[in-house]
């Protein structure tokens, strides 16, 4: 095969951008103002637009989301231990260790692959504060279960939902439970802003708090209220994130098909098995995890080698778990004994590429090397 008509390299995600002429009057604003950050007008308009969107009432927009999730944590004082998931991308557990938590990992659920809400109850101690869940994949986890846990034990409950934009259960968006939610705009997600985040809060009260807290504890010009960070969003990524708005239910559809078809091709493959919804109503089709188990032909990492070798570049979130990394594999919760479902789930998980762009072709050829 020669250079030129090698295919294309395959990612797992590939971000779906507006055109560079759209964009540019939202640039010519900003040069124009010269308001590049700090609450300008963008930022004001999108925390508005999101609101809308999302049908929530109080959002803080956030430079990324894990700069989100250290300061959710700062706003509602929590300290001790919390509880979390060892089946995430490595940011839940840092944003804890970051305020000086200790994270108490539980294991996940094997078929949903949230944070298993019958083995809560076991692993809180008088030092618990808080629940950490994760909406993984964008996947709700069982809100009702987690919030009536944490109400029995006087606990706050802090979803990181970086996955999760544009999720709803039967009440509407996802990101309206648990105290507070941070979800994430990165450029590997649905929706993006290049770099970007949001917290949604349940009232103006604890988003000013918020607000204080990720403009460096400002509350006023000469007034500092809290040790703050900066957290804030630029009118850049804002600018971004009003017209990505635009585009986001097209994209979701693109997204919606490729699902459907991935399904459909391996419903019938022996060893595989696609992770499943858990109870959305309106799903964001964020990611398509498949699990690899011994009845499958290859191993997980022989079929991860396999792609790679055809230029598909297929991901294993989550592999490592958190819980193995060296700064956690110490903690009695990371013991793998302790979190066999989600030991298992590591080893077998492979996500397939999911992006509005992906051709029919592409997904195709996908299907092609998991069943030849
Ligand atoms: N909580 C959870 C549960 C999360 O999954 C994340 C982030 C966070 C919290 C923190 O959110 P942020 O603070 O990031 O807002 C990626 C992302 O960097 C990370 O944001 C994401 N989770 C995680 C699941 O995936 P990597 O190391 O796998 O990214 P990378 O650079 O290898 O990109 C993956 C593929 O995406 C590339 O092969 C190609 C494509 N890509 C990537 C980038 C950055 C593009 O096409 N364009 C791009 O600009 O971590």
């Amino acid at each position: 095969m020669t250079e030129t008509n090698r295919p294309q390299p395959i990612y797992v995600t590939r971000p779906e951008l507006p055109s560079l002429d759209d964009f540019i009057p939202y640039l010519r604003q900003i040069w124009d103002s010269k308001v590049l950050t700090n609450g300008g007008p963008f930022h004001e308009e999108f925390e508005q637009r999101l609101c809308e969107r999302l049908g929530v009432h109080h959002i803080a927009l956030f430079a990324n989301c894990t700069i989100g999730l250290v300061t959710a944590l700062q706003a509602l004082r929590i300290t001790g231990e919390v509880i979390t998931t060892p089946y995430s991308f490595v940011a839940t557990a840092h944003s804890l260790v970051w305020n000086g938590i200790k994270p108490v990992f539980v294991d996940i659920d094997p078929l949903t692959l949230n944070l298993d809400p019958a083995k809560i109850e076991a692993a809180i101690t008088p030092q618990t504060t808080a629940i950490m869940p994760v909406h993984c994949y964008g996947h709700p986890c069982d809100v009702e279960r987690i919030r009536a846990i944490a109400d029995t034990y006087g606990l706050k409950v802090i979803y990181d939902a970086a996955h999760a934009f544009g999720v709803e259960c039967a009440d509407g968006s996802v990101l309206k439970h648990g105290d507070l939610s941070a979800v994430s705009f990165h450029a590997t997600k649905v929706f993006t802003t290049f770099e970007g985040g949001a917290i949604i809060c349940p009232d103006e009260k604890t988003r000013q708090r918020i607000n204080y807290l990720k403009n460096f504890g400002f509350a006023g010009e000469t007034t500092v209220v809290a040790p703050g960070i900066n957290g804030k969003m630029s009118e850049f990524n804002a600018a971004l994130g009003l017209l990505q708005l635009k585009g986001f239910d097209e994209a979701t559809a693109k997204r919606r098909a490729i699902d459907g078809r991935y399904r459909a091709g391996l419903a019938h493959v022996r060893g595989v098995t696609c992770a499943r919804e858990t109870g959305e109503t309106v799903s964001n089709y964020a990611y398509f995890p498949i699990l690899v188990g011994p009845d499958y032909p290859l191993s997980r990492d022989a079929l991860y080698q396999k792609f790679r070798d055809h230029g598909i570049h297929v991901r294993r979130y989550f592999y490592p778990l958190i819980s193995d990394f060296p700064m956690y594999r110490g903690l009695p919760s990371a013991a793998p004994t302790n979190l066999p479902a989600a030991s298992r789930v590591a080893q077998q998980v492979l996500c397939l590429p999911i992006y509005p762009s992906l051709e029919h072709g592409q997904v195709e050829r996908i299907l092609e090397l998991i069943c030849s």
